[in-house]
């Protein structure tokens, strides 16, 4: 046994640092050596150990990153040291009039070696090191205290959790920037479209929100990346304890390198103004080309004791300052709008533009947005409106210009009927968007379908947007389940669509009836569902009878699922086509029942698992029926009789003889909302 145990232990340091070094060469060389199965393989093996030995469990473990239960709120931790802001400079007059006041200040007359780096437009992070293991993460907040995210900050694979160094100083504390690649950042708007959630303005707020997300699982899917720029030290402490010399910018940015840090590449040591704004010119196309975003560069004096010795205002340190590129706008004409109908029916107008160059890409279409918005612009055709790009991302109209008005020119009005489907749209009074309300409205149904197909729900490979739209155009299908009716002649009648491919189809969608009832859940595309809900509601709702007929309250009652969710969810299985829906997936074959193994992995509640339960009386949401379900779902038992071995007996109104019983037995009595509160607290 203990040699077993021993040799465990050997097995998880030797695991930790095998898939410490991938990882590193993974997300921050961006140079992978080893193959994700292995990767995977060894990530398992190293779980498994874990959870035999969880004393064997480090910080600094790989399995860490995961992410952890929802916090319900993130605490405000003073930084160690404060994070400034730094002074803008808007034109080359500025850099100079920086660099001349630097020279003053330190009684120099020649240049001062300058490094310039890229503005990364992401979150500001502060993160501490003891001992080289990573014990917080803490965002800016106002410079002097943030919010303590370290859960979050955890879930960055490209921030180490433990550094190179032998021989780590008692404290370190690093500085860099958080961000979201402009991908990754399209990616999650395209998924809160689908949601019918806001979208984010850009990549910033998209990091910024993602990193105050309370539930670390939901940033763990968001791939957040960090660029470190910034290392506190010591240098005598430094020295102590032989580790290298950091006396400048340029060996800091090595240092952070060498630890383990994903540093920008694009670095320049800079010895004139000339130098410096060759770099601002270079980058300031270049950067339009990157996969994340930048806002302009900094320049800070390379020498630390040059630093050291101008010191700080108030609020920016003396020796950097940021180097701004100018947002851009440019003016073009609106030559007309279209209406684009969404998944889930809503309206968004779209500015057909004279094609202008803007940011890097010719830009021709631009997003009004939504009705309040347009309502907001006064917009009419012909306008002359000045166009961005938000976050250089999604062309916007920021303004128009009613002086360019032509004469003549009609003013755009949001449709009163679906561009699509010809029904009557509805805005609700408090919402800006308008809405088409119409199930059978194609561009719902193809919406609908776009979004069961989808990767997180149920994953059917070779449905693409291409084939939804010519099924839904043909008629062959108007709804979810109608695809579990295609045949393989069907599609074949399809344009492009030879044999091969139509059985592959069909056995895709023939194989998503064994993906799991959360899969089922989240396909649906209730509103405000998404992926992470949907596992948590099914974990708490095993099959689809007890959520259908659940009250908002009871659904309510699952920790992370708010009252709007609830009641959007309790709206939805009240609506007749949705519930005819639910019989023909039950019909075709889909799984609305969680598996065994699901309902094991859920049954762990110790507040049930092998307690005894009656039921007994009318209860106030659940029927009997219902709460017998989630009490065994949960690991309990039920029996009809109270004894001296009931548990609980869980009572309603107009209860009889059973309540007596259990009374004088002794036998704890609870409401329907005490049991709903032991299902849901494991
Ligand atoms: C902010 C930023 C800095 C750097 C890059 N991106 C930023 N957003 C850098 O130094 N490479 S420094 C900084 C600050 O000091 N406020």
């Amino acid at each position: 046994m203990a040699k077993t145990f021993m040799i465990e232990n050997l097995r998880v340091v030797e695991l930790r640092q095998l898939l410490q070094q991938a990882s590193y060469e993974y997300y921050v060389l961006d140079a992978p050596t080893m193959a994700d199965s292995v990767y995977d393989a060894l990530y398992r093996e190293l779980q498994d150990l874990e959870n035999k030995h969880p004393q064997l469990i480090t910080a600094d473990s790989p399995t860490q990153r995961v992410g952890e239960k929802p916090a319900s709120q993130f605490n405000s931790v003073q930084h160690y040291i404060p994070l400034f802001s730094l002074e803008n400079a808007f034109d080359d007059g500025d850099v100079k009039a920086w660099q001349e006041r630097c020279q003053k200040g330190l009684e120099k007359t020649e240049f001062l070696d300058s490094i310039c780096e890229l503005k990364i437009d992401g979150s500001a992070i502060a993160l501490t090191y003891q001992k080289g293991i990573l014990v917080r993460g803490a965002t800016r907040g106002d410079g002097t205290s943030g919010e303590d995210i370290t859960s979050n900050i955890k879930t960055i694979r490209s921030i180490p959790l433990r550094l190179n160094l032998e021989n780590p100083p008692e404290h370190l504390e690093i500085r860099g920037e958080a961000f979201l690649p402009i991908a990754i950042f399209e990616q999650i708007n395209q998924e809160r479209s689908q949601q019918n959630e806001s979208l984010f303005a850009n990549p910033r707020n998209a990091a910024a929100g993602t990193l105050r997300q309370l539930d670390s699982r939901i940033v763990a899917k968001r791939r957040l990346d960090f660029f470190a720029y910034t290392v506190h030290l010591n240098r005598e402490d430094f020295a102590l304890q032989n580790l290298p010399d950091v006396s400048s910018q340029w060996q800091a940015l090595e240092f952070l390198e060498q630890v383990g840090f994903r540093v920008n590449p694009n670095k320049r040591l800079c010895k004139s103004l000339q130098e410096l704004q060759e770099y601002y010119d270079h980058w300031a196309t270049e950067r339009l080309k990157l996969p994340y975003m930048t806002d302009g560069m900094v320049i800070k004096l390379n020498n630390f004791s040059h630093q050291e010795n101008l010191g700080f205002t108030q609020k920016t340190p003396r020796w950097a300052i940021a180097w701004k590129y100018p947002a851009e706008e440019v003016p073009t004409i609106i030559e007309s709008v279209t209406v684009q109908v969404g998944r889930t029916g809503t309206l968004t107008p779209v500015a057909e533009l004279r094609p202008v160059f803007l940011a890097g890409t010719t830009v021709a279409r631009a997003t009004l947005h939504n009705s309040d918005r347009l309502a907001e612009l006064d917009l009419h055709i012909g306008d002359t409106a000045i166009v961005r790009k938000a976050g250089e991302i999604i062309p916007e109209v920021v303004r128009i210009l009613p002086e360019l008005r032509p004469k003549d020119a009609i003013k755009f009005v949001m449709p009163s009927h679906c561009p699509e489907c010809g029904q009557p749209v509805f805005k609700p009074e408090d919402e800006a968007a308008t809405r088409c309300i119409n199930c059978q409205c194609p561009a719902i149904v193809r919406g609908a379908i776009e979004h069961w197909v989808s990767r997180d729900a149920l994953d059917i490979n070779g449905v693409g947007e291409r084939l939804v739209k010519q099924l839904v155009t043909e008629n062959q299908v108007t709804a979810i389940a109608d695809l579990y009716e295609l045949t393989s002649e069907q599609l074949q009648t399809l344009e492009r669509m030879g044999q091969k491919s139509a059985d592959k189809i069909i056995a895709a969608i023939a194989h998503s009836k064994n993906k799991p009832w959360a899969r089922v859940l989240y396909g649906l595309g209730i509103r405000h569902v998404g992926s992470v809900n949907a596992q948590n509601i099914a974990d708490n709702f095993p099959n689809v009878q007890l959520l259908a007929s659940a009250s908002p309250e009871a659904i309510a009652s699952i920790f992370g699922i708010g009252e709007e969710i609830a009641q959007s969810i309790y709206r939805w299985f009240r609506q007749e086509a949705n519930q005819n829906l639910i019989q023909k997936l039950k019909d075709a074959g889909l799984q609305l029942v969680a598996s065994a193994k699901d309902q094991l992995a859920t049954s762990c509640n110790p507040n049930i698992a092998g307690q005894t339960f009656v039921v007994t009386g009318t209860l106030p949401t659940l029927k009997r029926d219902q709460a017998k379900e989630m009490i065994k779902a949960a690991g309990g038992k039920v029996t009809d009789s109270v004894s001296k071995k009931t548990n609980y007996l869980v009572v309603g109104e107009e209860a009889g003889s059973k309540l007596d019983k259990a009374q004088s037995l002794g036998v704890p009595c609870i409401s329907e909302e005490e049991l709903l509160q032991l299902l849901q607290a494991p």
